[in-house]
């Protein structure tokens, strides 16, 4: 039996380089050139499997993987209507945020989702499509497209689309609005339903405590100042996202003291303009490798 944790992971496009760069973040380390597809973890019982990202949850489903990274959008449209889905998301991971979208011609008209009805929808996600559609009692025609959806009312295969948007600019390159988000996508991580040996768990768990140090880490800085302690009330308020920093008196100087903190937030020079009016002085802010614990 196969002893080592398997991942689904894209293997090209635009998850791969971002999945890639978490797991080597947890520690992982592994080679994914070639046409190899599997890559061997040389420091952990973990193989990643590199496939097209439409195949992750069904392999994840069948037990082929015991893991996958994917799109949110292509997760929900192999689940939705599965009455009892095999595959759950175990963690939502913050990169290739997009927006599954409804857009039409501009100055058209369609301008909002009751518009749609008697119309047809172009779109590579039929299934979160339609689910959408009878939920607000829409009663409208889908038609499936592998790709290029937003060129679909430009040749009258349909009047309007349902297609991901990131920046916007294909949209707004094809003269097409956007007037409605069916859903919200970013990459998570997505694991079988059934229970792993206790070997596979136990990785799982260690990986999954990275993968969590990693996200933390991710969005965290760490912050340094030196300010008058009678500033310290009003600067604690100031930093983002921090529990109570930590005070640590300077030299001979009774006034001055040491301010630093963990910021959970971000740190904009907004934020460091603040801290300057309100009495601080040498402000560092420093990105936070890894977090635990
Ligand atoms: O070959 P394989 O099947 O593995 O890859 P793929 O071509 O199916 O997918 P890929 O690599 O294009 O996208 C993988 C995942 O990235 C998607 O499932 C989403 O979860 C996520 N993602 C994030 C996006 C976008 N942003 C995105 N902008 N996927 C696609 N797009 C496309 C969109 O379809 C449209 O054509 O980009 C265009 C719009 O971008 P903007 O910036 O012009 O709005
Ligand atoms: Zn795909």
């Amino acid at each position: 039996m196969n002893t080592r944790l398997r991942i689904a992971v894209q293997k090209k496009g635009r998850l791969a380089e971002d999945s890639f760069a978490l797991l080597k973040k947890c520690g992982l380390k592994f080679s994914t050139r070639g046409d190899g597809l599997l890559a061997r973890v040389k420091n952990l019982p973990v193989d990643l499997l590199l496939v097209r990202d439409d195949d992750i949850p069904s392999f994840v489903a069948s037990g082929a993987s015991d893991l996958g990274l994917v799109g949110e959008n292509v997760y929900a449209e192999e689940t939705l209507g599965a009455a009892e889905p095999d595959v759950q998301i175990t963690r939502r991971l913050g990169f290739s945020r997009c927006r599954l979208c409804l857009a039409a011609p501009e100055g058209g008209d369609i301008q909002n989702p009751e518009d749609l009805a008697g119309k047809t929808i172009a779109t590579s996600y039929p299934a979160i499509l339609n689910d959408y559609l009878s939920r607000q009692r829409i009663r409208a025609n889908t038609v499936e497209m592998k790709g290029a959806v937003e060129l679909a009312p430009h040749i009258g295969i349909a009047e309007a689309i349902c297609d991901l948007v990131s920046s916007g600019a294909t949209l707004e390159a094809n003269g097409l609005v956007p007037f409605a988000t069916i859903l919200e996508s970013e990459a998570v991580l997505i694991q079988s339903s059934r229970a792993l040996s206790a070997q596979k768990q136990a990785v799982l768990e260690r990986l999954l405590r990275r993968i969590d140090g990693v996200l933390r880490s991710s969005g965290s800085k760490y912050i340094m100042m030196n300010a008058p302690r009678s500033a310290i009330a009003a600067i604690t308020e100031i930093l983002p996202g921090a529990d109570a920093p930590t005070i640590i008196p300077l030299g001979t100087d009774e006034d001055l003291v040491a301010v630093q903190a963990v910021c959970t937030e971000n740190v904009f020079w907004e934020t460091l303009e603040d801290l300057q009016a309100n009495g601080a002085r040498a402000i560092l802010v420093l990105p936070i490798e890894k977090m635990m614990g």
